[in-house]
């Protein structure tokens, strides 16, 4: 049974970037109430109303996954990892975004599925066969029946974003081979929890992952989880190997150690949730007051990343242009955009953080990126600079404390 434990109010769509704020943009601008549930029977955190994929997974799609060097050294290892577990082999991406993974394979090896066209135009470009579609049973047929079935099939930050994980299923059972291994990589639950990072939930985010409810949701497959890793991306992801149930695959004890961990941290209880629902509200009055005072002392202050997560941020502590003056970002396609719902401009960092605006404060909206980030503007905390965080709590990052940070 479904029950909700945390609401994050009105939010908008993260990805609707808005090029003017006009009365007919802002009279067109989507929202819907944002609450998350957790599912007492199947144990799964999912979000109570799903919007619908093609409002937000669409040409306009603005995230590039290759942003970020984290990000591009993280998919290289899990690659190097994969490739040498195959002699010959079929790979097979769904959401491949503009190809941060593919990059690292033979094109002739890899077949990616991308529902988002402009980034499916990348990939193809590459030399990359991509196909501009959602992942689905019918779409795994069309693609098994053309370039067989598959050993390795990968997914980042994707099947999380999937209201209806039975298609996802579905697909794969009928594409991975006897030995194949799905692998995918999603924001971990348990990270989110004891991060009080509660941006996670935003319109794509469908549903966040336990092993607890993984294990629920394959039972109903011929598949079995053989492996789980804890990852850091991400602010703390959750990696699942997957295989058919007649693999050669054994079980890892990795399953069972980090199954034995969600148990006792109480992942299968909904009490857990609602603590956690309430350190959320606390944390939303921190922050609050934190912006409050910089700003009644006439200071700046400026977003580090206009992330899709910090839209939930920002619509749910009532965060604008007021409190934010504008946030920068490294995507070409977000500068000179408005952020949704909170309305906040993006600019360049070459416009909006160079050394002579002599800013003081920057929010971290890229939190996940914080080591980054902040090694890369050393030059600004050692000029006097200051980032303000959320995870896990309220606080400034500067000269006194930004070693303790990175490490
Ligand atoms: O799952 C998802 C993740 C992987 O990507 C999607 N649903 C949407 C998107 O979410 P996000 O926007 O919260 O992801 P990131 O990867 O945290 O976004 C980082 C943003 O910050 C990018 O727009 C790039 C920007 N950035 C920057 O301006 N300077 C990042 C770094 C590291 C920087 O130095």
């Amino acid at each position: 049974m479904k029950k909700i434990f945390l609401n994050l109010g009105r939010q908008p769509i993260t990805n609707s970037f808005l090029k003017k704020l006009d009365k007919k943009t802002l009279a067109n601008e989507f929202f819907y109430n944002l609450k998350i549930t957790f599912d007492t029977n199947t144990k799964l955190v999912s979000l109570l109303n799903f919007v619908k994929p093609e409002k937000m997974f669409n040409e306009k799609y603005a995230h590039r996954a290759s942003s970020s060097l984290t990000m591009m050294n993280h998919f290289k290892k899990i690659s190097l990892k994969l490739k040498k577990k195959f002699k010959e082999i079929r790979c097979l991406e769904i959401g491949s975004n503009d190809g941060a993974f593919i990059r690292n394979f033979n094109k002739k090896s890899v077949i990616a599925v991308e529902p988002c066209k402009n980034l499916a135009v990348i990939t193809n470009k590459l030399g990359y066969t991509t196909y501009p579609k959602f992942w689905n049973f019918e779409l795994s047929e069309k693609i098994k029946k053309k370039h067989g079935k598959m050993n390795i099939i990968f997914s980042s930050n994707t099947i999380s974003h999937v209201p209806k994980l039975d298609e996802i299923f579905k697909g794969i059972e009928n594409i991975l081979k006897d030995d194949g291994l799905f692998v995918f990589e999603d924001p971990y639950i348990y990270s989110v929890l004891k991060n009080n990072s509660y941006d996670q939930f935003y319109d794509e985010h469908a549903h966040l992952f336990s092993l607890l409810a993984m294990k629920n949701i394959v039972k109903s497959y011929n598949l079995k989880i053989v492996n789980v890793e804890k990852l850091d991306t991400h602010g703390g992801s959750i990696r699942f190997y997957i295989s058919k149930i007649s693999s050669k695959y054994k079980v890892q004890k990795n399953v069972k150690k980090m199954l034995d961990l969600e148990i006792k941290n109480n992942l299968n209880h909904l009490k857990t949730y609602k603590l956690f629902a309430t350190r959320v509200k606390k944390s939303k009055i921190k922050l609050q007051k934190i912006l409050n005072k910089i700003k009644s002392s006439n200071n700046k202050i400026v977003g580090y990343g206009a992330t899709y997560k910090s839209a939930t941020v920002y619509n749910y502590c009532n965060i604008n242009a007021k409190k934010i003056n504008y946030i920068v970002d490294t995507t070409i396609n977000k500068q000179n955009k408005f952020t949704p719902g909170s309305h906040i401009k993006i600019k360049s960092p070459e416009k909006g953080f160079n050394n002579k605006l002599n800013i003081k404060f920057a929010f971290l909206g890229a939190w996940n990126f914080k080591r980054e980030i902040l090694k890369k503007e050393m030059n600004y905390i050692k000029n006097g600079g200051a980032f303000i965080t959320h995870v896990p709590e309220p606080r400034i990052i500067n000269l006194k404390n930004v070693n303790k940070e990175i490490r």
